[in-house]
């Protein structure tokens, strides 16, 4: 039977980006899914904090995830939803795939060089020019957490946006590693690739969209009220070119509004036809449009995200996430069970 996880971070309320490259594709995987299919989406806390973070504000920022997933249109009926510490199976997994997981393929992942603020060249940095930085240890092995989230569950799918492509790569790696070594146990996970590629920034359309860059004006957030994600698209950088039209590589601004409108609008037009319409309209009465479809297509969501932040759905959002942490335990208990017995962990089984 088909097992399909997929985790996000709770570094913030998830912007457009996070919806149309994963949020989105999940609803549509748990709508579509047969019933015998597992769906587990985790909130990822544990990844969280390899970039330091104030503890006031990660809690906050969990509970915000939990009702930004429910308000997407996951169902803790039919998917189970929870946070990764309540889970320790994939702590302890990690440290069993730790064991065997290499350096030097760690080296070549890229997230964690773009996360980790250090100047290094993209191809992998020589081990003893890492022991000369401060790099953090969570940082650098934390796709070893994230192959140890996917294996756990013995998921056969996992959908990702194409920035995780990688980890995944390196998931299959992990399991491959340990099948060879100790039996066959583990799944080799397939990778399911969001349709909407990457969604970049308003500001700085050269950089992915982004929860924790510095600049909110960069993203649009699902709770964004109509004014604000006018506002965020009136002040999104384009260019000074005429008219309208679709080249991600000449006009990376105006494209980037183009591919948020085509994969906001639920009638299939696709970029060239959206650029088409919209070529002579001026870059003013083109971002009104944009602002206006991203508006509608996130009405719904906003009004469910606002009741369920409030204070009185609290009890509600607890209890999804205790039946959510009690059924993932269940099913990583599976998976543990059978690990220890094939790497000789314990005295007694
Ligand atoms: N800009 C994006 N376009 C398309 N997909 C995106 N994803 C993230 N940003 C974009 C996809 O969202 C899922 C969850 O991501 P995550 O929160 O686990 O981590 P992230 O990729 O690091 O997301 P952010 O928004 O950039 O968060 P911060 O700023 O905290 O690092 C993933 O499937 C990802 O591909």
């Amino acid at each position: 039977p088909q097992v399909i996880f997929s985790g996000i971070q709770p570094t913030g309320v998830p912007h457009i980006g996070n919806y149309l490259g994963a949020l989105q594709q999940w609803v549509k995987l748990q709508d579509e899914a047969s019933p015998k299919t597992t769906l587990l989406f985790s909130i990822v806390d544990l990844h969280a904090i390899t970039v330091n973070q104030n503890p006031r504000q990660l809690r906050n920022a969990c509970h915000q995830m939990l009702a930004a997933l429910l308000a997407v249109g996951l169902d803790p009926k039919r998917s189970i939803i929870f946070f990764q510490s309540d889970v320790d199976a994939h702590e302890k997994l990690m440290w069993i795939l730790s064991c065997r997981a290499q350096m030097g393929n760690l080296s070549r992942m890229t997230q964690w060089k773009a996360s980790s603020k250090l100047n290094l060249s993209d191809n992998a940095p020589p081990v003893e020019a890492l022991l000369n930085t401060e790099l953090e240890l969570g940082l650098y092995s934390y796709p070893v957490l994230q192959a140890a989230d996917v294996l756990v569950h013995r998921a056969t799918h996992v959908p990702v946006g194409h920035d995780q492509a990688q980890h995944l790569e390196f998931a299959r790696k992990c399991a491959r590693t340990f099948n060879h070594r100790y039996g066959t146990i583990f799944q080799l996970p397939e990778t399911i690739l969001s349709p909407a590629k990457r969604v970049m920034s308003l500001t700085q359309p050269h950089l992915k969209m982004s929860k924790s860059h510095q600049d909110p004006r960069s993203r649009i957030l699902i709770s964004d009220s109509t004014e604000e994600i006018a506002q965020k698209v009136k002040t999104a950088l384009t260019d000074s070119n005429s008219g309208v039209s679709y080249d991600p590589v000449k006009r990376p601004g105006v494209s980037n509004l183009i591919e948020i409108m085509h994969h906001s609008r639920a009638d299939g037009a696709s970029c060239e036809d959206i650029a088409r319409d919209c070529e002579n309209l001026t870059m003013r009465a083109f971002k009104e449009q944009v602002a206006k479809c991203i508006d509608e297509h996130l009405g719904e969501i906003r009004q469910r995200y606002e009741e369920l932040v409030g204070k009185e759905k609290e009890g509600y959002l607890r209890e999804v996430a205790e039946s959510g942490a009690m059924r993932a335990r269940e099913s990583a208990a599976k998976t543990m069970h059978l690990v220890r017995d094939a790497v000789g962990l314990g005295g007694f089984q």
